[in-house]
């Protein structure tokens, strides 16, 4: 496993290390709130314990993240015609269609797809708002990963059914393993990625960010991610790194890509989120607040109205959200 940190030097995060100071004000404001906790958790010590409980060291909170049960739950995005992309992802992709709500009080309609059963396999969330039939993808989302054992016959009966196919299968620029690149209806594009038979086909999220340091830093602290591996590829002039809660044959991850010298992309208005299960969505927020890597936490943790879930979520350095469920609360939402 190669758990070089490429283009470390110039901002050079260590783990340990409180801060990562990309804002320098964030960064010293984290620092003071860990020692300002350390010390009221030695006062606390002797004195009122229950205080003590609520009040959570930071250590203690920065540490719980690494034993939470979280798991990527599903990813979110909006298509132009809800059918239509059924209908591909189920006849051209091999996926089912495990669930569709409809909420005509807030005009939109949301169709699960996936390889297995949402309680074990990560799965697609599609969102139809009524009337909407287009939208801009942007620059920054990359592609969702797609294990498959047989790419040539995935890709012909693909070209069969009328699919674009926008790479040919072969091998990966700079490496081994046989890809090829498809689009769905809106112009999502999917990678192949040719492997033996997968627990979990719908295997990666694939989004460009501007500083991966900067974003590995933030997916290991304020998400206790683990960093799987990265792969520098200087001959095209990118870096990626694959960050997740399990292996990379087992579990779907995130593949953040660097392209040398980007820093920004437009995230247009198509992709939304994943979603992560987690024990406590109150610990999390803390967490992203005090891990001083950047990020922001959006909404509050708290039930939501109505169907009385519990979330929270959050934006990391780049800007891409995500949602925390509550690991309970979306397993009854499942019943
Ligand atoms: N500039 C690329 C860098 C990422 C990249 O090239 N990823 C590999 C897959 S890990 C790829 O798409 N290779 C294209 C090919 O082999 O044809 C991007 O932003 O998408
Ligand atoms: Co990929």
């Amino acid at each position: 496993m190669n758990q070089v940190r490429p283009n470390a030097g110039s901002r050079g995060v260590r783990f340990g290390e409180v801060a990562a100071p990309r804002s320098h004000s964030f960064g010293l404001k984290a620092a003071r709130l860990f020692r300002q906790n350390a010390t009221r958790m030695r006062v606390m010590a002797t004195g009122n314990v229950s205080q003590a409980s609520t009040a959570a060291s930071s250590e203690n909170v920065l540490e719980w993240v690494k034993q939470d049960k979280r798991r990527l739950l599903h990813v979110v995005y909006r298509v132009g015609d809800l059918d239509r992309t059924i209908k591909f992802y189920t006849e051209c992709l091999g996926m089912k269609l495990l669930r569709k709500r409809d909420i005509p009080e807030e005009k939109y309609t949301n169709a699960f797809l996936g390889y297995g059963p949402e309680d074990s396999h990560f799965v697609i969330e599609l969102t139809y708002n009524y009337g909407v039939d287009k939208y801009d993808i942007g620059s920054g989302f990359g592609h969702f990963g797609i294990a498959v054992d047989d790419i040539a016959k995935t890709v012909e009966l693909i070209r069969a059914k009328g699919g674009k196919i926008t790479r040919e299968p072969g091998p990966v620029k700079g490496g081994n393993t046989v890809i090829a690149f498809i689009e769905d209806p809106d112009g999502y594009k999917f990678e192949l990625l040719e492997r033996g038979p997968s627990p979990e086909p719908l295997c990666q999220v694939m989004l460009r960010v501007g500083d991966l340091n900067r974003s590995i830093a933030f997916y290991e602290k304020a998400f206790g991610m683990e960093l799987l591996r990265t792969r520098d590829n200087p001959e095209y002039k990118y870096t990626i790194a694959m960050l997740g809660y399990g292996p990379e044959d087992k579990s779907a991850v995130l593949e953040l890509t660097y392209n040398y010298g980007v820093t920004e992309y437009d995230k247009g208005n198509a992709y939304a989120q994943i979603a992560i299960g987690t024990d406590d969505v109150y610990k999390t927020a803390e967490v992203i607040k005090l891990a001083g890597v950047g990020g922001k936490v959006t909404r509050e943790p708290g039930p939501i109205p109505g169907i009385s879930t519990k979330i929270t979520a959050c934006l990391d350095p780049d800007g891409w959200k995500t949602v925390f469920v509550d690991n309970v609360d979306f397993l009854k939402e499942l019943e």
